[in-house]
């Protein structure tokens, strides 16, 4: 079943998405923490916050407009170069349809403008390429936490994996994420960069900014966002374009 969703939906939905992230954060936690014996479950509980918690759901940084870099390089494809991706910008992608799917209770397939009609977020952000390069822009875009809880996430979900447009020597590019990444504020699905339409250089029509992490992990021309219990069986089984081709690691954290 799919169901078209509405501004006012995926508001009251963003509450929903908070509450969720505390109480399966806490399950987490306590059953995490058992080794310690040396805590008792109080203090099991703070140690484990800090160190998970508190460390893993950090922001990142954020800039101001003055700190934006004047120029924002584009690495790695800078452009699908499909058919049927070229006939979708052809038409500013007014056709095209994102899906929200996979261990959900009502997957998504939303048009560009109920995407850009939902709730957003912008964040001046540093972002640094694993190739030694960094470079401060602005992103707008909808919370993934509020695109999960309205498509209703079941408990067995573990994983968010991005799929991406485009391929690199024949293979998907695509990633994944826990959910604590899923759930963090400043992990948006992001259309627009630099207060204007995100480039296909960048992106377009959506592309993920994971803020925590590394500059391969913010996937460029999402087309389908799928929830599942486990990475083994997707692809190369590690993850992501890049761990499966060369061993980089799964969690890039910055
Ligand atoms: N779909 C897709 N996403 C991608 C890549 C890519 O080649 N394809 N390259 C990654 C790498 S290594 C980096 S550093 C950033 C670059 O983003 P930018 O082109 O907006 O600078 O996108 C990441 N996401
Ligand atoms: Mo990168």
């Amino acid at each position: 079943m799919t169901i078209e969703i509405s501004r006012r939906r995926l508001v009251g939905s963003l509450g929903a998405a908070t509450g969720g992230l505390l109480l399966s954060g806490c399950d987490k936690i306590v059953a995490s923490s058992k080794s310690q014996d040396f805590l008792d479950v109080g203090e099991q509980v703070t140690f484990a916050v800090q160190r998970a918690v508190v460390g893993r759901s950090a922001m990142a940084p954020e800039f101001t407009a003055a700190e934006m870099s004047p120029v924002f390089r584009t690495n790695g494809n800078s452009n699908p170069n499909t058919p049927e991706y070229a006939a979708h910008a052809a038409t500013s992608f007014a056709d095209w349809r994102f899906v929200v799917d996979g261990l959900v209770a009502k997957p998504l397939r939303l048009s560009l403008d109920q995407i850009r009609k939902g709730p957003r977020r912008t964040q001046i952000t540093r972002h640094d390429c694993v190739e030694g390069w960094s470079a401060i822009g602005q992103w707008t875009g909808i919370p993934l936490a509020a695109l999960l809880a309205h498509a209703g996430l079941n408990s067995r979900a573990r994983y968010v994996v991005f799929h991406c447009a485009d391929r690199i020597g024949g293979a998907p590019y695509y990633e994944s994420i826990d959910l604590l990444d899923a759930f963090h504020p400043q992990t948006i699905l992001a259309w627009g960069m630099n207060g204007q339409p995100l480039a296909i250089g960048h992106g377009a029509p959506l592309r993920l900014r994971v803020e925590r992490q590394l500059g391969y992990k913010q996937a460029k021309y999402v087309m389908r966002v799928q929830a599942v219990e486990t990475l083994a069986g997707l692809y190369g089984g590690k993850g992501g374009y890049w761990e499966d081709a060369i061993g980089y690691q799964w969690y890039a954290g910055i």
